[in-house]
């Protein structure tokens, strides 16, 4: 007995001490945020231990009812925010809206086209993944690394002579606006159901600040709720499509891909959503401003930052070369040890590359913009960024540099309420 109880508080120290670690780290990885205190208080309350399979007002399960009216609800936040004609806030992760989708929209055998891995595709829409285990017929678009975006020429070439039945944008490198506008001709030509994956840039769009794919010829978008949209982990899907296309999609995602859904976050999500309505538009706009400012800063310091002919980004990420520094494996590892964290990443140059031994390192910055950083932070961290890997400074300097930086921005903004960022739960410190 004992012995397990040491067991269960030994998680809770682990709880307590990756609290800490990043309380006192530069958070820099593109696809985490943080949450606001209200959009916490959800995960805490009774949803997250009930049942409510299907769709609301049609359950298998007694007690929904007031499930049923957070979800209706929840559903005319996502419509408002997104403008869209449908949305379906059930899917548990990105990965389960893009897995419902695609069941729901295609068969075995059925074409896609898709963004190429090694051009920041994700690992949903390869062959390996989500699209693969549909046994989907899939072609990649080509990459412009010029651009740092789709290959349109090429996209179209490739559209025409698959003629997929689903077209499929959106990356995990998403600097620049896919380019729906430019082939929407082509669509209608091939007559394909055309996809946005927004899950790194939906909160960016949210708050009308990048691309707005469901006015440019996409007909659904799906997308993670953590990444710039600043929710908790889960995932959704809008749709601004015909009744039967929507129809479709909702029974690949239940009971396709989806039992229960989970209904503490998607009370949370519905509160991300209301404080998006509200706040997103200033923090999509912060947080592109300090992409543009970081990528700048590290350009002039030397660093090989991709995407130069386009201003670097329009987005909350960048890419940087790190090959002539030892690269990406071990720039992320030697940041890791100095108090900033982020992820090592394929570039489109990395063609024949391993996954876990790039050339590049990606970096986001919705998260440091969460908590109040601004441009001249951005200067400070392509400073402590160029002295570790440049200059070579010790882990214990950076370090100490990272957390002098770091403490003084510990609230979460942009949303309803104060919360200091990295200290979520009081019970935890009185133990
Ligand atoms: N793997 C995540 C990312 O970091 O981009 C997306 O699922």
């Amino acid at each position: 007995m004992k012995g397990n109880l040491e067991s269960a508080l030994k998680i809770r120290d682990m709880a307590r001490r990756h609290n800490r670690l990043f309380k006192e780290s530069i958070p820099l990885i593109a696809s985490e945020n943080i949450m606001s205190p209200l959009a916490m208080e959800m995960l805490l309350t009774d949803f997250g231990f009930r049942y409510a399979e299907g769709l609301p007002h049609q359950r298998y399960y007694q007690g929904n009812e007031i499930v049923d009216e957070m979800e209706d609800y929840t559903i005319d936040l996502l419509r408002k925010l997104f403008r869209s004609k449908y949305a379906d806030p059930r899917p548990v992760s990105g990965t389960v809206a893009n897995m419902g989708i695609i069941y729901g929209l295609t068969k075995v055998g059925d074409k896609i086209t898709v963004p190429d891995l090694s051009g920041g595709g994700h690992i949903s829409a390869a062959k390996f993944g989500a699209v693969g285990m549909r046994g989907l017929d899939s072609s990649s678009y080509p990459y412009d690394e010029d651009t740092m975006s789709v290959d349109v020429d090429g996209a179209r070439k490739l559209l025409l002579e698959k003629r997929p039945k689903v077209a499929l944008f959106g990356q995990s490198v998403f600097m620049f606006p896919a380019p729906l506008k430019e082939l929407r001709d082509t669509f209608q030509e091939v007559g394909c159901r055309v996809w946005y994956d927004g899950a790194h840039v939906i909160g960016l769009i949210a708050g009308g600040r990048f691309q707005d794919p469901l006015r440019e010829g996409a007909e659904i978008l799906s997308g993670s709720t953590h990444k710039t949209f600043p929710g908790p982990q889960h995932g959704m899907v809008m749709g601004e499509c015909e009744e039967p296309v929507w129809k479709s999609i909702q029974k690949g995602l239940f009971p396709g891909v989806l039992s229960n859904h989970h209904l503490n976050t998607m009370a949370s999500l519905a509160v991300t959503a209301a404080e998006m309505l509200e706040f997103g538009e200033k923090y999509a706009s912060d947080t592109i401003s300090n992409a543009k400012a970081l990528a700048e800063e590290l350009h002039s310091l030397g660093f090989r930052v991709l995407g130069e002919k386009r201003g670097f980004t329009e987005s909350h990420v960048l890419a940087v070369d790190v090959s002539g520094q030892g690269g990406g494996k071990h720039v992320a590892e030697r940041l890791e040890k100095s108090g900033i964290i982020l992820n090592k990443n394929l570039l489109p140059s990395d063609k024949g590359k391993k996954s876990q031994d790039p050339s590049g390192i990606r970096i986001g910055v919705q998260e440091v913009t969460r908590i109040g950083m601004g441009k001249s932070e951005m200067k400070e961290i392509a400073s402590l960024i160029h002295r570790s890997v440049v200059r070579n400074e010790s882990e214990e300097k950076i370090t100490a540099g990272a957390r002098e930086l770091k403490s003084r921005f510990d609230e979460v903004r942009y949303c309803f309420g104060k919360l200091k960022a990295y200290e979520y739960i009081e019970i935890m410190k009185s133990q």
